[in-house]
């Protein structure tokens, strides 16, 4: 079979199944098949197929351009396939995007064969790059899109989109939506709550992804932003047809935000808690990602009583000399008050994210947050800050030199997790680092917990 386009998701977290849709490529192929194309989107994480496996169906299917998305962890995938697809379709022009290629884009390009690669947002680029890259015509003046001309690194101009209401919903025909209805499950919070409020447990469907919103204003060193520091936003309208879209067509009515900052806008988040109350009274919400200094009484308040029930925000540290060396721009006390907030309303995270192991870390700042996190009650996880291409971290490794190799360390975060130690950017040695954060999780992975 051949295609205009196949856009390839590679497997991640190979010791788990599949969870969460490829949403990158799921809009980019949406916007192609708006645009006339023949897309199909080879979602490997979900299929898991052996490498010769991988090979023969690129034995049998064909693409003028073959796209590949992904985090940096699946940059070791990338570069095994789209050698092989240099070989097995010379013909095809292979591109790349997603936050593998987005920090570096210049990097990617000298390493891996691709024709073109997109920085941040790929709805502005991918039609008229597909269209350029069948045809062959001039990629300058492209927007979004890097490339090497003769050898010099060349970018087109940067752009975000102005109106995030013109991004038409994902294209969930080209992935396996039975797969992921099914994948996700409900959290012990969604439980907790419809015992509180007696509603049955079966009347609320597994948890079903959306974003509301892309970039972040804030500027924490350990985090990378995909879509740099400015906020773009959907209409409530849009958000609201989105879920009555997915209601009719999925039938779910619990619905997870993951974006980067769920409430960094007040009028935003009532208008919408206004809306879903009188709209959709049936339909449960959990954030993955809020900001603590912007949740008061009032907001966390219409929340609950718009069938809210879990809001996870990032804590990392309950010591206010960490809190700042990392940038968070929150001390511990607004932490504090937001987490209790939270709980009083039983809306507090499941877990909260914990990261030590910065340079600025010692016994008094792990003994600060294990103990905060106790007082609480809230279990905790702690992870170490591990430097991603385009964070403040690795830009700091860089200039101290630490990172000599930088295609060599991509491929070092083949499959990474942030529970294990890549980078010790810490005062202590290695196996001592590893020690003290086994000997902090034991302490609050449970607490709380009966
Ligand atoms: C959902 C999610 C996950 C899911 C998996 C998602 C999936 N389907 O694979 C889960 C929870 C499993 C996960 C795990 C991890 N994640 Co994660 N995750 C996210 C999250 C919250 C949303 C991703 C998303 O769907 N975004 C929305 C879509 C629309 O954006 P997008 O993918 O960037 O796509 C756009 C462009 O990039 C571009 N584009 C994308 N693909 C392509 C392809 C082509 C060909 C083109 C042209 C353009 C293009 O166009 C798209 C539309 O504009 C992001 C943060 C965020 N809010 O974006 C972090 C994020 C991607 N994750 C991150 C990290 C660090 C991890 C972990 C390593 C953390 C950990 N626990 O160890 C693990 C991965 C471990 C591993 N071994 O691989 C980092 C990635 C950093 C990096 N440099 O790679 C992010 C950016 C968070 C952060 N701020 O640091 N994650």
């Amino acid at each position: 079979m051949h295609y205009d386009v196949i856009l390839v998701y590679p497997p991640i977290m190979m010791q788990y199944k599949a969870s969460d849709p490829p949403f990158g490529v799921m809009y980019l192929g949406r916007a192609l098949q708006d645009a006339g194309y023949d897309v199909a989107i080879l979602d490997l994480n979900v299929l898991r197929w052996p490498k010769e496996r991988v090979e023969a169906y690129f034995r049998e299917n064909t693409a003028s351009v073959i796209g590949f998305s992904g985090m940096t962890t699946v940059y070791y995938y990338i570069k095994w396939l789209s050698g092989l697809l240099k070989e097995l379709q010379p013909q095809a022009r292979l591109i790349g995007g997603g936050s593998f290629a987005t920090p570096c884009p210049e990097l990617v390009l000298r390493h891996l064969p691709l024709d073109a690669v997109v920085v941040g947002e790929g709805e502005p680029a991918i039609v008229p790059l597909v269209e350029a890259l069948r045809t062959g015509g001039s990629l300058a003046g492209l927007p979004n899109v890097a490339w090497l001309d003769n050898g010099t690194f060349v970018q087109g101009p940067a752009a975000r989109i102005a109106d995030l209401d013109t991004v038409p919903f994902p294209g969930y025909d080209l992935v396996d939506m039975d797969y992921y209805l099914h994948s996700t499950g409900k959290r012990p919070s969604l439980m907790h709550y419809c015992e509180l409020r007696g509603i049955p447990l079966s009347s609320v469907s597994n948890y079903f992804i959306m974003f509301s919103r892309r970039g972040c204003p804030f500027k924490c060193s350990f985090c990378y932003r995909n879509f740099g520091n400015k906020v773009t936003v959907h209409s409530v309208d849009y958000v609201i047809a989105h879920i009555k879209y997915v209601r009719e067509r999925f039938g779910v009515n619990n619905i997870a935000f993951y974006d980067e900052t769920f409430n960094a806008n007040r009028k935003w988040l009532f208008e919408f808690c206004e809306r879903t109350r009188k709209e959709l009274p049936d339909t449960y919400y959990w954030v993955g990602g809020a900001r603590a200094d912007l949740l008061d009484r009032e907001v966390v308040a219409e929340m609950h009583n718009s069938n809210f029930y879990e809001v996870s925000i990032g804590v990392e540290s309950f010591d206010d000399r960490i809190l700042k060396e990392m940038g968070k721009g929150l001390t511990s006390r607004m932490l504090l008050d937001a987490l209790t907030l939270l709980k009083q309303y039983h809306m507090a995270p499941s877990c909260m994210g914990l990261l030590y192991g910065f340079p600025g870390d010692d016994e008094e700042s792990l003994r600060k947050t294990v103990e905060t996190t106790r007082q609480l009650g809230i279990p905790g996880y702690f992870q170490l800050p591990l430097p991603f291409p385009g964070t403040k971290l690795y830009k700091r490794l860089r200039s101290e030199g630490r990172l000599q190799d930088e295609e060599g360390f991509l491929l070092t975060l083949r499959d990474a997790m942030t529970m294990d130690l890549f980078v010790n950017l810490s005062r202590y040695p290695d196996a001592e680092l590893t020690r003290m954060v086994a000997e902090a999780n034991a302490q609050v992975q449970n607490v709380g917990q009966g």
